[in-house]
This record gives structure tokens, sequence and C-alpha cells, in this order.
């Protein structure tokens, strides 16, 4: 095992991986921007070291000056949580040069699934249902008109190296098309340096169900079940479950399997998402996410397994510490993001000052978890995202979860910020949201 980890990253999930390797025996070192010199995840880490400026390409995007910490700190490993540098195939193939163990999957999967049209052809081949669309990423305007004229309208663009939503267009007709088409090209190119795009039958209305997969270094994988992450809002997700109120046994054990036999074809490592979109109860592959996710903490708490733990084992070599039938999903969690927003201003970001910090009580227990880096007198910088935190509530059924949580939602107190906690509780005593009858328009339909 690994003696000394370097994370390489910032906020809750700095300190979410700083806990695992706590708890494993691992001494831990932290990086830090200027912004970011007074964050609490640093006096948690065994040492801190101070990488670069304030914006993140001269920090936690700079990979020399992480990697040369890591050497002068004699760190075995780098954890790269999510965003920043965690599904960057260069950086992970840096690490490895240097002989240090990018906790993560191999190069070459980041760079499949990091090409969503590619990753799409080889999830097919692997056996998963897919939408129907282009099977490559398209050439030119001609060529996706004729897809388009074979698929039927409307259609979607995306960006093959986009993902998350972002660079999508919705076309209904041949014009849409050939506008949209030069449009979203011009911008994946400005956004992600690559200007290649791909389609796909646009689907209304459904619900975007994530697997979470995990595979260790001999071939061995598993799944954990699903996750219901259709409450979101501009592509960012607000709240998170698992089970899926709406997918059956049947539906997770067989879809389950073909899941795990596709991660084994592709000679996946470590932990993974795979992302789908659930249309008149079919569910069809969209993209898989090759880092641990934000909302990860809900498939802890239904299954019992530390992802992150598994993740530095595996890392480490060691063979999966349990298979398939040893896996029983129990009860039900559901997330909420903490996000310090404006609801009076389109749910803008507003950094601050946090002048009063109250978590609600029960934290700790079987019912209630919190992951935060914040306390009370911190300053959120302007610099990185709003989130502040995750408050993640367990009960034996579903309804159970959402008392919990609403009832830990109105003992929480931050004051000197805007929160979404008001917005939580408006989802939470939602009719549809309380019958599990919901997809990804929800929030469109809820106000403050
Ligand atoms: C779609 C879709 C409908 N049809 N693809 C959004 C996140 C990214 N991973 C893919 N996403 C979607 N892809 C097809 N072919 C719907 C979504 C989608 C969505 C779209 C509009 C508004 C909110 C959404 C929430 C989740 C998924």
């Amino acid at each position: 095992m690994f003696k000394r980890i370097l994370v390489a990253n910032r906020g809750e999930i700095a300190m979410r991986i700083i806990k695992a390797c706590k708890e494993m025996g691992i001494q831990t070192v932290a990086v830090c921007s200027q912004a970011d010199q007074h964050s609490p995840h640093l006096k948690f880490a065994d040492k801190s070291v101070c990488i670069g400026a304030s914006h993140s390409s001269q920090s936690y995007l700079n990979m020399q000056a992480i990697l040369q910490t890591a050497l002068q700190t004699q760190c075995q490993a780098i954890h790269p949580g999510f965003g920043f540098l965690s599904e960057n195939a260069l950086f992970s193939a840096m690490c490895n040069q240097y002989n240090i163990t990018f906790i993560g999957p191999r190069p070459t999967a980041i760079k499949l699934m990091g090409d969503k049209s590619n990753a799409r052809q080889t999830m097919k081949k692997a056996g998963l249902p897919i939408i129907p669309g282009s099977d490559k990423t398209m050439s030119s305007l001609k060529e996706a008109q004729e897809i388009a004229k074979t698929i039927g309208f409307p259609v979607l663009l995306k960006a093959t190296a986009g993902g998350g939503g972002k660079g999508m267009r919705i076309c209904h007709n041949l014009e849409e098309l050939e506008k949209n088409f030069t449009e979203a090209s011009y911008e994946a190119e400005k956004a992600f340096g690559n200007k290649g795009l791909y389609m796909e039958k646009y689907l209304i209305d459904g619900r975007h169900i994530e697997f979470q997969v995990i595979a260790d270094s001999y071939g061995n994988a598993v799944h954990l079940g699903e996750r219901e992450c259709s409450v979101q809002r501009n592509h960012q997700k607000l709240l998170e479950e698992s089970p899926s109120p709406v997918i059956t046994p049947e539906q997770r054990d067989s879809l389950g399997k073909k899941i795990v036999k596709a991660v084994q074809y592709v000679g996946y490592q470590n932990a993974g998402t795979m992302e789908f979109f659930m249309e008149q109860g079919n569910l069809y592959f969209m993209e898989m996410n090759t880092r641990i996710q934000v909302e990860h903490p809900v498939t802890e708490m239904v299954t019992q397994i530390d992802i992150v733990k598994e993740q530095i084992r595996i890392a480490a070599n060691h063979i999966l510490s349990f298979q398939q039938d040893q896996i029983a999903n129990k009860g039900h969690a559901i997330e909420c993001r903490i996000n310090a927003e404006d609801p009076e201003n389109n749910f803008r970001p507003a950094p601050g000052k946090i002048v009063r910090f109250q978590p609600p009580k029960n934290i700790g227990t079987k019912n209630l978890r919190l992951d935060t880096f914040v306390e009370e007198g911190y300053t959120i910088p302007s610099f990185y995202d709003s989130m502040i935190g995750k408050l993640i509530a367990w009960g034996e059924t579903r309804s159970e979860a959402i008392s919990i949580l609403k009832k830990a939602l109105e003992e929480f107190v931050i004051l000197g910020v805007p929160t979404t906690i008001p917005l939580h509780l408006k989802i939470l005593q939602n009719e549809a949201f309380v019958q599990g009858n919901y997809n990804t328009s929800l929030l469109k339909k809820i106000s403050l």
C-alpha cells in the first residue's frame, strides 16, 4: 500500500479523500492555490504546499507543479478527485512516466471515454443499447443532414470532446440543423479545442440514471447499482438519489450484468460511472465518466462500500475485495448539493464570508452524512465552483429518507451567503418528487 498520497484537488472532495487516507493509515499532502491558502482542508492533511496562483490554470490544473510537488514530498500516488485533472489522459500518462500512480483509470481508457462519439460506438459493440444517431464524428453538414433524415427530427448535436451537456444543440428541421451545425462546431472548437460533433435522436423529458462501476487491475468488475440524477438545472445536478424510484430489481440486474461486461470489454480499471438516459422505460448509454463523482455518497450509503478507499486499493494493485453477489443495496439515500448561490439572481454563484455555520444534529449517524470543507468565518473564494457541501440522508425507505433530509435541512443554518437549502426544501415537498414521478424537467416547474 502507498505510504503517502498527494491530493490534487480542493474543497469537500479533498477532505473526503484525506479522510479515506487517514482511515487507511496513509499520509497525505494537500496542494492549494493562493486563494485557498486558508482553506480548512490544508490543516486536515499531514502537509500542505501552495503550488500557484488562484486561477486554476496556474494551480489545480498545473501538471508540472503538481508532479514536482509529489516528487519533492515523496508521494507515491496522486488522487485527482473530480474536475480539474481527473479526466486528463495526458496527466495520467505523465504520472506513469514519473513513476507516480494516478488513482484512476489508465490513460487509454480516459482517452477512449473522453471521445464521446467513440465511447458510444465502443459501448454499442460491447452490447449496451445506445440512442439512434451518427456512428462516428460527422465530417460535414451534408453527412449530418443525411443522418438526420434517417433517424428523424428532432435531433441533438453534441460535441465529441464535450460531455455533461455542454455545447448541445437541439435541431427540429433541416434549416435549424444547418445553422446549428456551423455554430456548434465553432463553439466546440473554442471550448474544447476540437470541433467534432456527433448526432443523436433528441429524446424529450427523460430521466438521467447512472450506474457506478468498480474494476480492479485483474479484470474483476462489479456494479454498485444506480443513481437517479434527474433533478438538474442548466446541466448542474442538484439532488441525487439511490436507488432510482423507477428501476426494478430485474432491470438493475440485467442492465448491471451488461454494464459489467462492457467494463471488462474495454479493460477499464478503477471507479467509473456509466450515464444512461431513460425514455419510456428504456435505458440508453450516453457517456462514461472516468472519475469519482460528486454524488458517490448516495451509493456508499446504500452499499456500505467506501468507493474512495476502493479506488486507492485498486490503484495499489489490490484485488477487488468483494464480488457482485456480496453487494447488497439496502435502504434509500438522497443527497442535496449545498451551493452558495443566489436564487434571486438566477442562481448565480454568490461567494462571500460564511458568518454562521451550524450543521444539523445527528451528522455521523447511520441516517445523516455531511461532506463539507467550510466552517464558520470561512470566506468562499470566487475562483472555483459554488458547492460548499453535500448533505446526505439514509432511510429504510424513500419516504423515510425524504423526511430525515427535510428535518436536517430545516436545522441547517448557514448565514452570510445565500444557499440552495430553500430550493431543496421546495423540491422535497413537490408532489411529483415525493411520488418519484419526475424527469429532467422537474426543476423548470419549481420556483422559490
Ligand atoms: C440527451 C438528452 C436527450 N436526448 N441526449 C445532458 C447531459 C449530457 N450527459 C447529455 N444530456 C442529455 N442528452 C439525447 N439524445 C437529454 C439530456 C439531458 C438534458 C437535456 C436538456 C435539459 C436537461 C437535461 C438533463 C439531463 C439530460
